[in-house]
């Protein structure tokens, strides 16, 4: 057969593949590569097949946009880039290609554990590719070496009343890190657009390596008395994490690293995710556009949503008591929606069937603590509130997502304090936002500007 021209996106893509080869080469070498020198030989292949896509297909239409989705929060509207990772209504998440299961199967775990470890997942969002083991230690090492907090943010959340809710102590000192930005300190000396993304890179690092002390902070400022451990270099970011809450239980660590793992990334549009990329389009250096993202994961609707599902579970149990039959937990869940409430933790923007972050949840508390009430309380709302939501034909999605299950999981192992719950989720979505970032800076994503419409002018333009 003779040979094919190929088109410039299949030979750009070929050499992605050949990129892609290629570190498995690199690391079979003396020393593998680090996460930033993977990136740098990653980079130039990606640029140029954007550059092919848009020159073959930059003037095709994805179809009408409707004036409901102007209305309607933009849902469906194509109109984002981000490779990291994809969301499909029916199936779930997948982290560049990968479900969660798989991911559980081939992302590096900590010795004896069987959770991914999300140096991993950050790794694999990063290249599409999954590292090797000791290229994970690696990462676990350089961010115990970056973790140290400025001792003037300490000092800002040492100064917050105690009922200053977790969130906005915890946006408070990620925006004050901005102090330290390579990437502001770099824009102001007049580095060229091609580096942008180098210092947004030694940001993003040091934006999660700072990430458990200010977590750690805030929970003992605000549940404990103020003191923190130091980070132990040698054991991994979760483990890390879990000291510093105070809780040495191997089991409460692997919950936390499948917990940062399927947390990370939702793709592109969700409140948090797409926030960080906006604010960041402005050259809003990572802690900035990451502390944009925070104020919208702390939102009810968003990240919000796995405290207020256990407010939620312990006000239903005060009502109906433990142990409740099915027809109580009907009536009380009837309750909520007739008193113009949402079900907390369960409906979704974008998926339709039940949240495959959901499902791994359930399959750790299975495992864990399959006799625990709260958990069983969990089971049981599942068992009654989809048929509930169908029944009332509102919610387009009547199934659990993430949050429905995050809370009863942290609670078994003593952290109760449900107001802490979205700081999790907010550490666990740095890694996808800030891979964003650096991708964002490195294929030089212009500023973000949609345009708005008033409602007259919608009515002039469809006016017969
Ligand atoms: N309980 C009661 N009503 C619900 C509902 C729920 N769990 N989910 C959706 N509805 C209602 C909506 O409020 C909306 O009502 P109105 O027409 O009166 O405004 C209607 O059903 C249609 O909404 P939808 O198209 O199905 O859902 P949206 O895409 O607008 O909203 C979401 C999605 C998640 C905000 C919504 O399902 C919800 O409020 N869920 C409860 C809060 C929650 O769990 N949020 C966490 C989501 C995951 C995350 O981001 O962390």
């Amino acid at each position: 057969m003779a040979f094919r021209a190929q088109s410039p996106l299949l030979s750009a893509l070929r050499s992605a593949q050949l990129a892609r080869a290629s570190v498995r080469f690199a690391s079979t070498g003396a020393k593998p590569l680090t996460l930033k020198e993977r990136l740098a030989e990653l980079i130039p292949t990606e640029i140029e097949k954007v550059k092919q896509i848009r020159a073959e297909h930059g003037k095709k239409s994805f179809g009408p946009v409707l004036v409901d989705q102007l209305y309607g929060g933009m849902r469906g509207l194509p109109a984002l880039i981000w490779d990291g990772s994809v969301l499909d209504a029916e199936e779930g998440i997948r982290f560049r290609g990968k479900s969660i299961p798989e991911c559980q199967e081939l992302l590096p775990k900590a010795p004896g554990g069987s959770e991914p470890l999300p140096e991993g997942l950050f790794w694999l969002l990063l290249t599409g590719e999954i590292p090797t083991q000791e290229q994970v230690k690696e990462l676990s090492r350089e961010w115990a070496a970056r973790a140290a907090v400025p001792e003037f943010v300490e000092e800002i959340l040492d100064r917050c009343p105690p009922t200053l809710h977790p969130m906005s102590q915890f946006s408070l000192a990620v925006t004050a890190l901005n102090h330290d930005s390579a990437f502001a300190k770099a824009y102001q000396e007049g580095i060229s657009k091609k580096d942008y993304w180098q210092s947004t890179f030694e940001d993003s690092m040091d934006l999660i390596a700072k990430l458990p002390n200010i977590a750690g902070t805030i929970y003992r400022n605000v549940f404990g008395d103020g003191k923190l451990p130091p980070i132990d270099p040698e054991k991994d970011y979760s483990h890390n994490l879990a000291t510093l809450l105070g809780f040495d239980n191997e089991a409460f660590v692997e919950l936390l690293r499948l917990y940062i793992t399927i947390h990370s990334d939702h793709e592109g549009g969700n409140v948090s995710a797409h926030t960080g990329k906006l604010v960041g389009s402005a050259l809003s250096d990572p802690f900035l556009a990451f502390g944009a993202s925070l104020n919208g994961l702390a939102g009810p609707l968003h990240g919000l949503a796995n405290q207020e599902v256990l407010i939620w579970l312990r006000k239903m149990q005060a009502k109906i008591g433990e142990n409740a039959s099915d027809e109580a937990v009907k009536e009380y869940v009837w309750s909520t929606l007739k008193a113009g409430q949402v079900v907390p933790g369960y409906g979704h923007a974008v998926l339709r069937k039940t949240d495959p972050r959901y499902t791994a949840q359930r399959e750790f508390a299975l495992k864990h603590m399959g006799n625990d009430p709260l958990f069983k309380l969990v089971a049981q709302v599942y068992s009654v509130v989809p048929d509930i939501l169908l029944e009332a034909g509102k919610a387009k999605n009547p199934w659990p997502n993430v949050d429905a299950h995050s809370g009863v999981l942290l609670s078994h192992y003593g952290l109760t304090q449900m107001q802490f719950y979205t700081v999790l989720f907010g550490v666990s979505r740095a890694f996808g936002v800030a891979a964003q970032l650096i991708w964002d800076r490195a294929l030089g994503a212009p500023l973000e500007r949609p345009k708005s419409y008033s409602s007259d002018a919608i009515h002039k333009m469809f006016k017969q």
